[in-house]
């Protein structure tokens, strides 16, 4: 420790709760979660106590306007995307210890009980005031259920609370022309009773504690605006509003009237922890405990001076260590818009790039906002994995893996007497984990990514230097000597690059046939002693041809505007999707499709979607991996008839080798059926 820093035992990592309206897309994973996920699964591997904390945020204007537009209750919209969101995380492996939403009960208690005890301490200003009022549906138009004029740039469909244009944060009573999103109608000043923090009286505590605590050590872009609010004064702030949907303020006379959302969002860090474990208090309330925010730009007033605000208040809480906001992705030159829908959606992704979350993480971090906006190009991903992890990365694991596979029969040779390359080669080993280290304790994302891929440069340039392909029939011991410290820089890879590409590593470990090591092992240099027997080679990144990413540009420009399904009210009907593109009869032609019979069934064990099939095929009885155990229970589905496509190239899933798709019809909203051929098709028959 240095002199003066402080002492700590443990982390408390959040990442900014995405509201419940609206799947994810890749803004949100490259500004906030890749880079929370890369640090906390460093900090574990550092043995560090670390909890990680995410869920969704389901109140807010937001979300009961788009359920009042679609004709359902605020608590159906967020249901359906608290499960796409959740799901999408688990996916692309964001490791939250725990993954919550502010809707729970145990959320209503605790941001209620934190209102109260502020209250009781008369921490809030009670104030009546004049506020627009829509008398034809007797609503009172908080945030954005009001629209107007902004008073600063002109922008004509500014809200009650922002201008999207100019980012200018308002008050409805700044709006020029002000009109009810309710009812078109213009509004009507009434009366109402609201509860104000007052930010102002914690000046003198915020610049003590961020402008002269945190000048070094907080990203420039978060202290520069917290500065920035903190020079123009700060006024008391509304933390109540008049809606019905949210968490109803604790205290008699307010009936109709709920916490401001940005009041009980942050206070949904503490309740998913407290949901987490009993042993919470210590992960919010001891000193030697670090808290980090990871947010996205436009969230740094509420994490840096309201939300710190209150928990300084509320007096029994510690505050922020450190908020690393990130600036905004762009997509192909132009900003992220849902309205737009203008985006590349996760739930999309994952279904056009399966087993690809490594490739979108990697080009998110090598392009992170960190301190600027930035964009993605569908082109750059093309070019980021073709020429980084395909070229480099997965080129130097797969020559190394094959080599020793020809050469050794896949068993690691012994290092023999060093040469000035060798030596040099382990001494530059020795450095790098430390230099990740350091990048990744300062939040610096995009250097530790690419100190990483430095080792795997290193690798292919070794390898490549060495050629060993060239000397095993003159010289196999030296042969050896290449091909033992080429695995071990493959081994040192999976363990630096676990934090950024936890797919790929697992699978380097898989074939090495290591155990996944902690940081403290990174400088080891002898992973695998001579002799340690290796698995089969296994292809860790896939080229991305041209055809595939004019695909997703074309289908990029084709939809922009157009509202997509998964956009649609919970309550609609599953539509049918549209049909594929044409294609003629030899495509077809080369698909050999047979009946067939189940002959057994098996769950595949920690994979919940996979059934292991044996089946008959007419000609031969083969193993069939299938995604279907959420559907079917593996003894009801022995004997059935199916069609079955033999002639696919065998893949491996989970270990398994599956040799073949069973095929099967899917209606639109999920349910699977078999293509049971009638009686009489005998097995091995062909389907045309
Ligand atoms: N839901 C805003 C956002 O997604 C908000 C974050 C809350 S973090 C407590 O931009
Ligand atoms: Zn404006």
């Amino acid at each position: 420790m240095k002199a003066g820093e402080k002492s700590y035992k443990r982390y408390t990592v959040t990442s900014a709760l995405p509201y419940a309206n609206g799947p994810l897309h890749i803004g949100h994973l490259a500004g906030v979660y890749v880079p929370a996920d890369i640090y906390v699964r460093f900090l574990r591997m550092n043995n560090e106590d670390v909890i990680f904390i995410g869920g969704s945020d389901e109140h807010g204007v937001p979300i009961t306007i788009k359920a009042r537009q679609q004709g359902v209750s605020p608590q159906e919209i967020v249901d359906k995307y608290h499960e796409i969101i959740k799901q999408s995380f688990e996916e692309f492996g964001i490791s939250f210890d725990i993954y919550s939403r502010t809707s729970n009960k145990i959320h209503h208690e605790t941001a209620a009980e934190f209102f109260r005890k502020m209250y009781d301490a008369g921490q809030f200003i009670e104030k009546t005031s004049e506020q627009y009022y829509d008398e034809e549906t007797g609503h009172f138009l908080a945030d954005r259920y009001i629209t107007g004029t902004c008073p600063v740039c002109g922008f004509e469909k500014a809200y009650g609370d922002q201008c999207e244009k100019c980012g200018s944060s308002l008050n409805a009573t700044d709006l020029i022309n002000p009109k009810s999103v309710l009812s078109g109608n213009i509004p009507v000043m009434k009366e109402t009773k609201h509860w104000y923090l007052p930010l102002d009286q914690y000046e003198p505590w915020l610049r003590e504690w961020i402008l002269e605590g945190h000048k070094e050590d907080w990203k420039t872009n978060v202290y520069g605006q917290c500065k920035s609010w903190i020079d123009h004064g700060l006024q008391p702030r509304a933390v109540t509003r008049d809606l019905d949907w949210g968490v109803q303020v604790p205290v008699e006379g307010a009936d109709g009237k709920v916490l401001y959302v940005w009041f009980d969002a942050p206070i949904g860090y503490i309740s998913a922890t407290k949901e987490l474990t009993p042993d919470w208090e210590k992960y919010w309330k001891d000193p030697e405990t670090r808290l980090i925010h990871f947010i996205g730009k436009d969230n740094i007033v509420f994490h840096c001076i309201i939300f710190p605000a209150m928990l300084k208040g509320e007096g029994t809480y510690i505050v922020p260590e450190n908020v690393p906001a990130f600036e905004f992705m762009n997509l192909e030159n132009d900003k992220i818009s849902t309205s737009r829908n203008w985006a590349v959606w996760l739930h999309e992704y994952l279904k056009e790039f399966p087993g690809k979350q490594d490739v979108l993480r990697y080009v998110l971090t090598a392009n992170a906002p960190e301190t600027k906006d930035n964009d993605f190009t569908w082109k750059d991903f093309q070019a980021k994995n073709n020429n980084e992890l395909v070229a480099i990365f997965g080129n130097f694991v797969n020559r190394t893996m094959v080599l020793t596979e020809k050469y050794f029969n896949g068993v690691a040779p012994p290092q023999g007497s060093l040469d000035d390359l060798d030596r040099a080669t382990l001494r530059e080993m020795k450095q790098i984990p430390g230099r990740i280290a350091d990048s990744l304790h300062h939040f610096r994302f995009r250097e530790g990514l690419a100190g990483m891929m430095n080792l795997a440069r290193l690798g292919n340039k070794y390898l490549t230097d060495s050629e060993p392909w060239k000397l095993f029939t003159i010289d196999p011991g030296r042969v050896g000597t290449v091909l033992n410290i080429s695995l071990q820089i493959c081994a040192q890879l999976s363990i630096v690059a676990q934090p950024f590409l936890p797919f790929s590593c697992a699978k380097i470990r898989q074939m090495l046939n290591i155990p996944e090591y902690k940081w403290q092992d990174a400088t080891l240099l002898n992973w695998l002693t001579a002799g340690h027997q290796l698995n089969k080679p296994e292809l860790l990144f896939q080229k991305i041809d041209d055809k595939t990413v004019e695909a997703q540009i074309l289908k990029l420009h084709a939809t922009r505007d157009v509202q997509p399904p998964f956009m649609a009210a919970p309550s609609d009907e599953p539509r049918l999707i549209a049909a594929l593109p044409e294609i003629n009869y030899d495509d077809f032609s080369k698909l050999d499709i047979r009946a067939g019979t189940i002959l057994e069934a098996e769950v595949v064990p920690n994979a919940d979607k996979l059934l292991k099939l044996k089946v008959d095929t007419g000609f031969d009885q083969r193993i069939v991996v299938a995604g279907i155990a959420q559907s079917f229970k593996p003894e009801e589905i022995i004997g059935k008839r199916v069609s079955i496509l033999v002639n696919l190239a065998p893949l491996k899933l989970r270990g398994i080798e599956s040799q073949g798709m069973i095929l099967m019809a899917e209606n639109p909203d999920g349910t699977l059926f078999f293509i049971t051929p009638d009686e009489g098709a005998v097995n091995g028959a062909t389907v045309k």
